[in-house]
C-alpha cells in the first residue's frame, strides 16, 4: 500500500452544552488547545484540533453544544455544530451522567442517528456518579435512539478514566488515509482566533451572570515587534453601557486580571513575550447583529 497503513480522519464531538466536549479534546490532545469553562455555550465556533503520530492523524472537530437557540448567536452556534457533523469519519457523542438526560440530548441523538456516521457514545463525568443503574438507563435510552452507535465507553474527561481505551477505539475505527495537515500543526484556526479565545475564556472564568455570554473579543491588531515581543490589541465587546464598568472593575482591577491571565496563556502557547492591550466597547445587542456576528464568527 502506498501510505503504509497510515490512518486518518475527522472525528466530531457532539453533545449538548457543558457535557465536556472541549475538556475531552484537550485531554486527548495532551495539551490545552480549546477553551473550557463551567458555563454552557463557552465554545462558539468549530475548531479542528489535530493530533499527529507516526501512524495516524486524528482531526478532532470541537463544536458548540446543540441547544434550543434564543438569540441569533445561538442559531449561528447550533448551525455550526450540526454542519460540523457532515462528512466526518466518526462522531463522539457525549452525554453527562451528572446532569442526566434532557430534551437537548434527545435532539442530539436524533441528529446523530440521521447522520448514519459511525458513532462512539461517551458516558462522561463518571467520576461524579456512583449510581450504576442511572448510568445504564441513560445509556440504553440513547442507544435506542441512535442506531449508528458502534461502541459505548464510560469515561471521565477530567480524571482521564478510559481515555487510552477511547483513543485506541478511535484509531481502530479510522480509515486508511492521507495526512491532512502538517505534523506540527495543532489547530486549523489562525493565531488571532486562538488569542481572542484565551481572552474570552478569562472573562468566562472571572465574571458571572449575563456578562460572559454578553462578551465577545475581537483582535484589532497583532504584530511582532522588532524586540521579539508579540503586540496584541483586542477589543472586548459588551452589549450594554452598564456592563462596561463590570469588565473594567474597580480601578481597572478586573480588566487587569483578565489581561494578566490571558497574557500568561498566550505567552505559553506562542513561546514569546506578549504585550496585551485591552479595550472595552459597548456594541448594542451585538449578539443579534448579523454584521457583527459575521465578523466575530468569521473564523469558520
Ligand atoms: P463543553 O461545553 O461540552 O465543551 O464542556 P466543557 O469542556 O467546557 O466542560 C464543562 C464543565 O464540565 C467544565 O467545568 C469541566 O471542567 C467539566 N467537566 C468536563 N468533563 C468532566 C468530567 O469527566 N468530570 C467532571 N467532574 N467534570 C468534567
Ligand atoms: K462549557
Ligand atoms: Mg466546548
Amino acid at each position: 500500500m502506498e501510505n503504509n497503513g497510515f490512518k486518518s480522519g475527522f472525528v466530531a464531538l457532539a453533545g449538548k452544552p457543558n457535557v465536556g466536549k472541549s475538556t475531552l479534546i484537550n485531554a486527548l490532545m495532551g495539551q490545552k488547545v480549546v477553551i473550557v469553562s463551567d458555563k454552557p455555550q463557552t465554545t462558539r465556533n468549530r475548531v479542528n484540533c489535530i493530533l499527529t503520530e507516526d501512524h495516524y492523524q486524528i482531526v478532532f472537530v470541537d463544536t458548540p453544544g446543540i441547544h434550543k437557540p434564543i438569540r441569533k448567536i445561538g442559531e449561528y452556534m447550533v448551525n455550526i455544530a450540526i454542519n460540523a457533523l457532515k462528512g466526518v469519519d466518526l462522531i463522539l457523542f457525549i452525554i453527562d451522567t451528572k446532569d442526566g438526560l434532557r430534551n437537548s440530548d434527545l435532539r442530539v441523538a436524533e441528529i446523530v442517528d440521521k447522520s448514519k456516521i459511525p458513532t462512539i457514545l461517551l458516558v462522561n463525568k463518571v467520576d461524579l456518579i456512583k449510581d450504576k443503574e442511572k448510568i445504564n438507563l441513560m445509556t440504553e435510552k440513547i442507544q435506542s435512539l441512535s442506531s449508528n452507535i458502534v461502541k459505548t465507553i464510560e469515561i471521565s474527561a477530567l480524571t482521564g478514566k478510559n481515555l487510552s481505551e477511547l483513543k485506541q477505539s478511535i484509531i481502530d475505527l479510522l480509515p486508511e488515509g492521507p495526512q491532512y495537515y502538517p505534523e506540527d500543526m495543532i489547530t486549523d484556526k489562525p493565531s488571532r482566533f486562538i488569542i481572542s479565545e484565551l481572552i474570552r475564556e478569562k472573562i468566562f472564568h472571572l465574571t458571572k451572570e449575563e456578562i460572559p455570554h454578553s462578551s465577545g473579543v475581537v483582535i484589532e491588531e497583532l504584530k511582532e515587534r522588532e524586540n521579539g515581543v508579540l503586540y496584541v490589541r483586542a477589543e472586548i465587546y459588551v452589549e450594554k453601557k452598564s456592563q462596561k464598568p463590570i469588565i473594567i472593575g474597580k480601578n481597572g482591577s478586573m480588566i487587569k486580571k483578565i489581561g494578566q491571565l490571558a497574557r500568561q496563556d498566550i505567552e505559553e502557547l506562542f513561546e514569546r513575550k506578549v504585550y496585551l492591550d485591552l479595550y472595552v466597547k459597548v456594541r448594542d445587542k451585538w449578539r443579534d447583529n448579523e454584521n457583527i456576528l459575521n465578523n466575530i464568527m468569521e473564523y469558520k
